[in-house]
């Protein structure tokens, strides 16, 4: 993958969305620019069954109109099933050896937070890394402490040809912070989820690179 097609990661579940209308969501973030989209369906009040994969079939065929990567978390039954342009998985999903081998050259994104999970995700040929969270989140039940860029700026100077991109807590206002360190891009949930103009967020972060 282009490292440019991290500059703005949008990630998002039907939980992320107070006004129950996802899709519509989507559909400004993808207009605005987003770069790249991963489906993340999760939690308590999240879509199970044949809801679950309408909904991700649907998200999926509007990144397609904007041509932009569809990217299914941790299920990789899904991302194969709907033929997804890729996985992201943390580590507490299957591991990254199995997963490059079941997706083949589907793009694979991994999560990471110490240099020996780094090396297991660069020896089985992560196409990025996630790090994060770089500042508090309220997205993510099981979020580990917030870290800072210290992390990634390590990443960054170690592993120069390796795309980064930074997530927690990531707004218009912080984005050059995760930049400056050596991030490609960020990450997002709520700062494009709760916005009030999807477009002008979108391209703030942009901007503030
Ligand atoms: N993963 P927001 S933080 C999905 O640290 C996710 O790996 C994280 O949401 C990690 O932009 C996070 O609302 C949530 O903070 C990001």
């Amino acid at each position: 993958m282009k490292r440019e097609q991290l500059e703005v990661y949008f990630i998002m579940g039907s939980q992320n969305v107070k006004s129950n209308e996802p899709l519509a969501v989507l559909e400004k973030a993808l207009q605005a620019g987003v770069t790249i989209f991963q489906f993340r369906e999760k939690g308590a009040d999240a879509r199970t069954g044949q809801a679950y994969e309408d909904f991700a079939r649907a998200c999926q065929k509007l990144c397609q109109k904007y041509t932009i990567p569809f990217i299914v978390n941790d299920d990789i039954e899904l991302a194969l099933k709907l033929d997804a342009d890729g996985l992201h998985i943390g580590q507490d999903d299957l591991s990254v050896k199995e997963a490059r081998k079941r997706i083949g050259e589907k793009i694979l994104g991994v999560s990471v937070h110490t240099m020996s999970e780094l090396e297991v995700a660069i020896q089985f040929d992560t196409d990025y890394v996630g790090i994060g969270p770089i500042y508090g989140t309220k997205s993510k039940d099981d979020a580990k402490p917030a870290t800072g860029t210290r992390f990634l700026n390590q990443v960054a100077t170690n592993y120069p040809s390796l795309p980064i991109v930074g997530i927690g807590g990531i707004t218009p206002e912080n984005t050059h912070e995760v930049i400056r360190a050596g991030g490609d891009g960020v990450a997002v949930i709520s700062a494009i989820c709760e916005s009030e103009d999807i477009q002008a967020t979108v391209q703030l972060f942009k901007i503030n690179k």
